[in-house]
This record gives structure tokens, C-alpha cells and sequence, in this order.
């Protein structure tokens, strides 16, 4: 039966990678890899999908990598922009169109949205005095300016954001502020800017978002804390010398000149999802079709992202899009938490993370998407972030994919030619395990598809890989090698009950092993199975939901089986830890060798001045996230003679695991502080290293010990 209660045209994105750096692990189990199941899913389903994705071109981020390349952003974009495109084909990823935001029906597409909010006087203007680099001849907006934090006094805090603490900043906050260009002090210099009035929309938005109650704890829960803190309006355009232009018409209604501004890349980029959509209708030759996608209230609209989106495609995006009238609203946002790589968080800078391009170089184009497609799929951060290991990958393929799948589908093949001539025997007088089987297959595309449905994919792929359990199982108590001489109808029943989950599985896996799936309808010469991906044929007859009835008719004939996955041997699995340890390692040492920039020492103080800081050994017993404050941990310390929690910011730098158990030395006289609704008692001392990482204070006494 046909699901009714949704609307059958369906609009996926995923964020648009900024093209400024490769895809890596991180990347793949945010937003990409989970979408592109949900779409396969949705597509073997028979709904009219729109896949959208393409590369984000503007924005400060690209600038600030040319610059510091010494490269123009143009170059920096094509070269990230076609390795981007290219890696994500090979991965597998069923984009229906990839586009990029430098395209000249973006920048119009953008443009018009831009001119309609302001013709509407959504927009507030304020003229303000911004901070301004007199060599660069440039205002220094969001990461070209750093300083001190109003808020913890880091000194290396952004214009936008400390990352010590979490605040969200304007430049003109930081105290001691300097150019990231010059280094130069900057100048207060006038400027207008288009703010989106955020505060204004806040009754709208919540309103919006209590209609959705169906959207993700994580994601909804958010939302929630940033109401709470009442929303603050976003200035929607900059003074920098790269992005979508602000239109000069718009700016001359305002008795302003456009020259110089330019559209903020987080009020252009979701246009993008619009913009491509029109694209991949003119490349289907129907230019109008992107209307039904995004003018037509039947139309489900859902945005996959990583957590740090959030605030975009559920606040400022939607505002957007009500403001402006015309497009449809997102029906869900699935945003899914970070992955960590063998316990530690990923880092770039530290080369502490898995290129996608460096993994299908090892494992091969043909066979590798398919094994890192899975063993992501099961460790997906849904929920709470998640850890990717290279020993538990290895685990999912050997232990799950060759072991169970690909034993179980080989078994039966190969008994099916041995036995019964390469065909299909018949099924008489089932016997209630033979049936049971049956009723397996019968209830496995519901099982699963719900679990699609409601973004839970790890569910979804562990309730694929359970019809594979229970037909090895079957296998194995059936015991056809036996049968075969005491009781061949039974034999036949089993051999004929295997091929049915197989072919069964071969579509219900599809969505998370395309290759596989292909190879495995091979096997069984299953020829008109829908596609998953876009390029559907109409003879292509069956479906996901036909996956709930035997689909092999007694006397079809198989092909020969083919071994489905092979296992991976320990040394290839050392060898990519150890290549992991090595680049940290190397990057550890180049920063130190190259970039070691000895901080100026501070004035001399006297001994009394020393002497009023009470420093402690202490334990940490227990180590946390805080919920919303991706910064911080939140630590239990045991002090010997009392415990006490402490607020840190270190989360960015190090794992709970890297902390906990740690014997730290503690500033136990600081005044206790509020951050995050929770109060931090002390701070712990750390060393910071010139790449930005901390290496904790350590020391082997008596918890409660004074330090001096
Ligand atoms: N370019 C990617 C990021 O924040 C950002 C997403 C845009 S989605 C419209 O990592
Ligand atoms: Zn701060």
C-alpha cells in the first residue's frame, strides 16, 4: 500500500560545502550521506524527488583562504568546487543537480529575493561605526578581526564569535581588537548596513516552529534556548570584496551606493537551494518545473545540515522565506550532531580527520563507497555526537557485510546452482519456520521505510541488516545440506525462502549499498528494479514496497554468485591509524617548528601577587558537553577536600575521554561564574600550543595538594 499521508513531491538539500577545503568524514555523516539514504529510500518509494546540492562560493570563509594562500578566491573555488563535485560522484552521493553560488542565475536569483524583502521594507537600515583596516583599505568583518572577549577575556575571540565561550559577538565588542589581514589596529569608520529584523519576527518564527513539533530533540531543543535568549536582528550585508553585489536599484532607493557591499554569504547561500533548483529545471529542459518544487504547498521541503546550521535553516531562512511569500516553508530540518574520529574531535588544522578523497584512493572506486557508506550509516550522530574508529570499521564490514550479507547471499546461491541447476525451486507446504521467514520479508520495508521516514537511518540500516540475520539464521537451522538427501521438499523450501530474502535485500539495501545492491540484482537477474538514483526508466516496475512479496517466480533462472564483499585485512587498518597518528604528529611539529609565536611577556609581578592565587591538585571525575555551548565541558573535580565543577573550554580540543581521569592543577580561589545556566567554580590550568591545542597541566600529588 501506498503512503497517503504525505505529498508526493519531495525537495531535498544538503548544506552547501563551502569550496574552500575537501570533504572529510565529518562532512559525509552531517548532512550528505544521510540524505542521500533518505532520497534513494524515497525514490525506490516512487515519490518525485529533487535532490539539490552545489558548492557555497561567497562568503568571508573563501576570501580569507585566498588571501591567505595568496591565491584569487576564483582559483580557490574552481579547485575546491570540481574536487568537491568530483569526490561526492564517487561516493555515490544522488544529487538530481550540484551547482555553485558564483553561477549568474544565483547572483540574479539572489538579487531579486533581496530587492522583493526590501521593496516590502522588511529590512532595518542603521548606520553604524564599524571597525576598519586603514592598510587594507577594507572594513573588518566576522573572522577579520580578533581581540579579546568581552565575555571570558580570551584573546583570540572573532568578530562574530569567541570560540573560547560560545558568545555570539559583534566586532565592535572585542576589546583590543587587530586586523587578521595587517594586523593593524583598526579605525572606527561609518557604514550602512540591511539588518534582518530578527527580533521583530521572533512571535512568527515560534509560532512556526511550535507547529513542527515533530522535529528532532536535538534540533527543536536549540531553537528553544536561542528564543530564550530572544533573537537579535542579523546584519545581512558587508563591506568585503567578494559576494553576491547588493543591488545597486536597491541600494539608490535608500539615497545609498551599493559599491563596495555585498550580500552576507548566509543570507545568499539557502537562496542557492532555490537558484539550483532552477538550474536543474532548465537542465531537464522544463524551466518551469522548479515552480511545483517550491510554489506548491503540497510540496515536502527538508533541509539536512550539521548542528552548527541550525540557526540558519530554521530561523533566518524561514524568516526569509515568510517575509518573502512566494516559496514554500521547510516541513523538517534533520540536523544531525559531529563525529568524532577515534575519540578525539576532527580537526583539519591538525589533519586529525579522514578525507573522502584519500579513502577512495585506498579502497578503491568501485568497491570502497559502498563499506564506508555502511559502517558511517551505523555510527551516525543522530542523536548525540558519535565516533568513527577504524577498528570498528573494520568490525561493520568483516563482521557484518562479508560474515552475515554477503555469507548468507553466497550460501544460497551457490547451494541454488549446486542443487537445483542455477534456478529457482518451488515452495510447497511451507513449514512454520519456512513461513516465519516469509512474514519476515513481509514486515521489512514497513519496518524500515518507517524508520526512513522519521530520520532514524541508523535504525533503518540495522533493520535492513536484521532480514540478512534472520536469513543466515534460517540457513543455518534449516540445514539444506542435510535435507538435500533426507528431505528434498524441504530443501527446496529453504533454498527457495533464501532467495526471496535475497532479493528482498537487494533492494532494501540499495539506499546504503548501492554497488552491492546492483551486483546482488545481477546474481539474481532482478532486471527492472526502480533506481535509486535519478535517472529512472518507467519499464523499471518494482519498487521498495514490492520488497514485501516474494518477488522470484519458481523455474527463474540466476546468475553465477560473485563474492558481495571481502574482507579487510588488520594491516590495512593499521596502516590508516598509523597514517592518521603520523599527520598529527607532523602538524604538531611543523606548527611548532614554523609557527611558534612566543606571546610578549607580561609585566613583572612581586611575590605577594603570586601568592594570592590558590592553586590545587585536583581529579577530573567526570567530564561533559554542555548542552548548546560547543566550547565548553563541563568537569567534577575532587579537590580531596571538596569537589567542584568547573566550566572549561576545551571541548573544541579535546574528548571527555581525553579529560576525565586526569590529575589537573586547579585556580581554586577564581570567583565562581555563570555560563550556560551553570555555575563554574575555579579554572583549570592548560597549556596552550601555537596550532591552537591544549595540553592539560599535569601532576602526580595528593588531590587538595597546593601548588607554588
Ligand atoms: N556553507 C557550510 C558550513 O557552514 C555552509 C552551509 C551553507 S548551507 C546554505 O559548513
Ligand atoms: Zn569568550
Amino acid at each position: 500500500m501506498e503512503d497517503t499521508t504525505s505529498s508526493d513531491r519531495l525537495l531535498v538539500t544538503s548544506a552547501l560545502p563551502y569550496a574552500n577545503g575537501p570533504i572529510h568524514i565529518g562532512h559525509l555523516a552531517g548532512a550528505y550521506l544521510p540524505a542521500d539514504l533518505f532520497v534513494r529510500y524515497q525514490r525506490l518509494k516512487g515519490r518525485d524527488v529533487a535532490y539539490i546540492c552545489g558548492s557555497d562560493e561567497m562568503g568571508v570563509a573563501i576570501l580569507m583562504r585566498a588571501i591567505r594562500e595568496d591565491r584569487s578566491p576564483e582559483e580557490i573555488i574552481d579547485t575546491y568546487h570540481a574536487q568537491i563535485r568530483e569526490n561526492f560522484e564517487r561516493f555515490g552521493m544522488s544529487f538530481d543537480y550540484y551547482g555553485r553560488t558564483t553561477s549568474a542565475l544565483h547572483a540574479e536569483t539572489a538579487q531579486d529575493f533581496f530587492r522583493v524583502l526590501d521593496e516590502k521594507d522588511v529590512f532595518n537600515l542603521k548606520t553604524e561605526e564599524q571597525l576598519y583596516d586603514p592598510e587594507a583599505e577594507m572594513f573588518l568583518a566576522d573572522r577579520f578581526v580578533v581581540g579579546t572577549c568581552p565575555v571570558c577575556g580570551f584573546d583570540e575571540a572573532y568578530g562574530d564569535q569567541c570560540e573560547q565561550c560560545g558568545s555570539t559577538l559583534s566586532p565592535t565588542e572585542l576589546e583590543q581588537p587587530r586586523s587578521t589581514l595587517t594586523d593593524a589596529t583598526p579605525e572606527l569608520k561609518e557604514t550602512t548596513h540591511w539588518y534582518l529584523p530578527l527580533e521583530e519576527m521572533q512571535p512568527k518564527l515560534e509560532e512556526w516552529i511550535d507547529s513542527h513539533p515533530e522535529g528532532k530533540n536535538n534540533v527543536l531543543g536549540q531553537i528553544k534556548s536561542w528564543f530564550d535568549d530572544e533573537l537579535k536582528d542579523r546584519a545581512i550585508t558587508r563591506d568585503v570584496p567578494w559576494g553576491v553585489p547588493v543591488p545597486a536599484d536597491v541600494a539608490e532607493r535608500h539615497g545609498l551606493d551599493a559599491e563596495g557591499k555585498v550580500i552576507y554569504v548566509w543570507f545568499d547561500a539557502p537562496i542557492g537551494y532555490i537558484s539550483f533548483t532552477k538550474e536543474w529545471a532548465s537542465q531537464e529542459n522544463a524551466p518551469t518545473k522548479w515552480k511545483a518544487y517550491w510554489q506548491d504547498d503540497e510540496t515536502e521541503l527538508v533541509h539536512f545540515i550539521g548542528k552548527d546550521n541550525i540557526v540558519f535553516h530554521c530561523l533566518t531562512f524561514p524568516g526569509m522565506l515568510m517575509e518573502h511569500g512566494d516559496f514554500v516553508l521547510p516541513d523538517n530540518v534533520p540536523a544531525n550532531e559531529f563525529l568524532n574520529l577515534e575519540g578525539q574531535k576532527l580537526s583539519t588544522s591538525r589533519g586529525w580527520a579522514v578525507w573522502l578523497h584519500e579513502y577512495l584512493d585506498d579502497f578503491g572506486d568501485e568497491r570502497g563507497p559502498d563499506l564506508l557508506r555502511y559502517a558511517l550509516a551505523t555510527t551516525l550522530p543522530e542523536t548525540k555526537d558519535a565516533d568513527f574508529s577504524w577498528e570498528a570499521f573494520q568490525q561493520h564490514v568483516n563482521g557484518e557485510l562479508a560474515d552475515v550479507l554477503g555469507n548468507f547471499v553466497n550460501r544460497t546461491l551457490t547451494f541454488a546452482h549446486s542443487t537445483f541447476d542455477g534456478t529457482v525451486p518451488p515452495l510447497e507446504n511451507p513449514s512454520d519456520a519456512d513461513q516465519a521467514v516469509l512474514d519476515a520479508i513481509a514486515e521489512t520495508p514497513d519496518t524500515v521505510g518507517q524508520a526512513y521516514e522519521a530520520y532514524r537511518m541508523r535504525e533503518a540500516v540495522a533493520e535492513t541488516m536484521e532480514l540478512a540475520r534472520i536469513g543466515n539464521k534460517y540457513f543455518n537451522d534449516t540445514e539444506p545440506w542435510h535435507t538435500r538427501e533426507s528431505d528434498p521438499t524441504a530443501c527446496a523450501n529453504t533454498i527457495h525462502v533464501s532467495l526471496q530474502v535475497c532479493a528482498a535485500l537487494s533492494i532494501l539495501m540499495e539506499p546504503v549499498l548501492p554497488d552491492a545492491a546492483q551486483r546482488l540484482q545481477n546474481m539474481l537477474r532482478l532486471s527492472n528494479v526502480r533506481s535509486s538514483t535519478p535517472d529512472d526508466d518507467p519499464n523499471d516496475a518494482i519498487g521498495w514496497d514490492d520488497a514485501a512479496a516474494p518477488i522470484l517466480e519458481e523455474g527463474h533462472t540466476l546468475n553465477e554468485p560473485e563474492i558481495l564483499f571481502e574482507k579487510i585485512d588488520d594491516d590495512v587498518i593499521e596502516a590508516q591509524i598509523e597514517k592518521l597518528r603520523e599527520r598529527a604528529a607532523e602538524q604538531d611539529s611543523d606548527s611548532t617548528d614554523t609557527d611558534m609565536d612566543y606571546d610578549d611577556l607580561k609585566e613583572n609581578i612581586e611575590f605577594d601577587d603570586f601568592m594570592d592565587l590558590d592553586l590545587r591538585v585536583g581529579t577530573v571525575t567526570t567530564a561533559e558537553p554542555v548542552p548548546d555551548a560547543d566550547t565548553l565541558l563541563r568537569l567534577e573535580i575532587d579537590l580531596g577536600f571538596e569537589d567542584r565543577q568547573i566550566l572549561a573550554g576545551v571541548a573544541e580540543q579535546m574528548a571527555p575521554g581525553e579529560v576525565e581521569g586526569l590529575q589537573v592543577v586547579v585556580v581554586a580561589n577564581m570567583a565562581p561564574k555563570e555560563m550556560f545556566g551553570l555555575q563554574s567554580e575555579g579554572m583549570v590550568l592548560m597549556a596552550e600550543e601555537p596550532d591552537g591545542t591544549f595540553a592539560p597541566v599535569t601532576a602526580d600529588a595528593e588531590n587538595g595538594s597546593v601548588v607554588r
